[in-house]
């Protein structure tokens, strides 16, 4: 019987090093090849085991005894399977022993199938191409992306508006409405491993482009969906930024009091949500290492924006309990009214702020700084501004003494920052750990040589339109390095992507050209023009 309950150990010793090699096979050779759903190449080791250890126990509940050994590899195979419960993917290959930055790009073998377009969705790819991933890009025949024409600052050659938010992608011209081009972009949901758009509600199923037809070809595809609003009311609607920022909440908490709503110039409803969206793919893609199996990803616009915007339901609850005091209109004596009410540029945080004129404000609309009155520097702020007596006067030696006179006391503060340039007032305060921001014009980041250094701000070339600048990844891994490459031109790897990923002959190429799928109808054309 101890000899029973020993081979019983042996075969979950061995059971658990199959699965330990079949997981590490399948990490190894990336999502796009990740096992398949019916999960008989990676076994689930927790569930294997589980069933080994039952059978374990029964058994050496049968002999009434059990050998060292076999104890030992019972709890063994319990670490292991705790182990794999623990990192949920089974268990990691051995750490490379190559320098950082040489073992590859983190989604590398990771294909995505690009049915983006304008901005929020081209973001997120970007940001997936920029991590590695082969991102092939889907366009109308003859027209592309609507954005490659738009905002045109260099004739006939694509728009900064295009350039900038489709680096790093391929790009292939198929008819979606053609039979032959349905029958491609068949193949590429084959070859891929994430779909990601961004059409209008109901688009991609009138392409016929459905989940079921997707799961079915590829029952691993991940199809991420930005929209502009999620299940409800107005989820037929179709969605801009603008209005998003809206929709979302920015709008009304921003702006000053007096005036009207405001939209801000970061692109929070566009970028913002294709932001959100590459999260929820990677996500994905890791649950599929354990699945084998893809879902569905969608973030709504103005779910996006209320999430950024968060801090502004939280003082919308807060409000119940009492005015905002860190609000500047609290100070002026200003009732609240039953929203929350645009700020101005009063911090959003605990520690007030304000804009303040620099030296040279009268000329230059950007010669201001953002100022903290952040608590445990006010003593130095006090000595820095020639207010030493600040520093024990009841009236402004405590942050709530100082909540109903801020306005004053930047008014103060501004005298001393007016009589410097921003950066010079930048100069004092980091000085002492005064926390101060300048003012950036466009002009200025674009000229900053540190965001050039790190890759945040990059030049690339065009082959039509010459040389641009472009925002690298914000993202930045230690053993992931991007290099940025300027975006395709509209159709440039058609027949590349159809050869050497469809597996298409010469002669099936020449056929398909030929058929109309991959030109502009004679429509579309003559709109393009
Ligand atoms: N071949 C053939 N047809 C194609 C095609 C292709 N390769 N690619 C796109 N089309 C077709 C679509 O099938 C759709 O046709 P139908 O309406 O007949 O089904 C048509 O082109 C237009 O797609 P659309 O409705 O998405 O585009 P639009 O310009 O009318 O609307 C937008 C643009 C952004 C308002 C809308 O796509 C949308 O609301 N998207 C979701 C929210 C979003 O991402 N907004 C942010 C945009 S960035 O500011």
């Amino acid at each position: 019987m101890a000899k029973k309950a020993k081979r019983a150990a042996a075969r979950v010793t061995r059971k658990a090093a199959a699965a330990r090699r079949a997981t590490a096979h399948a990490q190894a050779r990336g999502p796009a090849g990740a096992a398949k759903p019916s999960a008989k190449r990676v076994r689930a080791p927790k569930k294997a085991l589980a069933t080994k250890q039952s059978m374990l126990a029964a058994e050496a509940r049968a002999a009434r005894s059990a050998t060292k050994a076999a104890r030992k590899a019972e709890k063994r195979s319990a670490k292991t399977t705790k182990a794999a419960a623990m990192n949920g993917n089974g268990h990691l290959p051995k750490p490379s022993t190559k320098p950082q930055g040489q073992a590859g790009k983190a989604l590398e073998g990771v294909r995505i199938l690009d049915f983006t377009h304008v901005q929020s969705g081209p973001t997120c790819t970007q940001l997936l191409g920029y991590m590695g991933a082969d991102v092939i890009k889907v366009e109308r025949p003859g027209v592309g992306d609507i954005t490659r024409g738009q905002l045109r600052d260099v004739p006939n050659a694509d728009s900064l508006y295009f350039t900038m938010l489709n680096g790093n992608k391929r790009s292939i011209t198929i008819d979606s409405k053609h039979p032959k081009g349905r029958e491609i972009l068949d193949r590429l949901i084959k070859q891929c491993d994430v779909l990601v758009e961004n059409f209008a509600p109901g688009a991609l199923d009138r392409m016929g482009l459905t989940w079921e037809h997707i799961h079915k070809l590829n029952p691993r595809m991940i199809v991420a969906s930005v929209k502009g609003f999620g299940p409800g009311p107005y989820e037929d609607c179709k969605v801009y930024e603008n209005v998003a920022q809206c929709a979302g909440g920015s709008a009304s908490t921003t702006g000053f009091r007096e005036g009207p709503p405001l939209v801000t110039g970061a692109q929070i409803g566009d970028s913002g949500t294709g932001l959100h969206l590459a999260l929820g793919i990677v996500s994905a893609l890791y649950q599929r290492i354990r699945t084998g199996r893809g879902q569905k990803v969608l973030c709504a616009m103005q779910d996006g924006v209320l999430n950024l915007a968060r801090v502004k339901l939280r003082d919308q609850q807060r409000l119940a309990h009492g005015p905002l005091k860190e609000y500047s209109q609290f100070g002026e004596n200003v009732p609240f009214g039953k929203a929350v009410p645009r700020a101005g540029n009063d911090s959003g945080g605990g520690q007030p702020g304000w804009i303040l004129k620099c030296k040279g404000w009268e000329d230059d609309p950007d010669a201001y700084i953002y100022f903290i009155t952040q608590a445990p520097v006010w003593g130095e702020i006090c000595d820095l501004i020639g207010k030493p007596e600040w520093k024990t006067d009841p009236d402004y030696a405590t942050p709530n003494a100082r909540l109903p006179r801020l306005k004053s006391i930047f008014g103060t503060i501004e005298e001393w920052t007016k009589t410097m340039t921003k950066f010079e007032v930048m100069d004092k305060c980091n000085a002492l750990d005064i926390p101060v921001g300048p003012i950036l014009s466009m002009k200025e980041i674009a000229e900053e040589k540190s965001l050039r250094d790190t890759g945040t701000v990059v030049e690339v070339d065009h082959p039509t339109r010459g040389k641009y600048l472009t925002v690298g990844n914000p993202i930045k891994l230690s053993d992931s390095p991007c290099e940025v490459q300027r975006s395709p031109l509209l159709g440039e790897h058609t027949e590349e992507i159809l050869g050497k990923v469809l597996g298409y002959s010469a002669s099936e190429i020449t056929e398909l050209k030929g058929s109309g799928a991959l030109t502009p109808q004679e429509k579309s054309r003559a709109e393009a023009a």
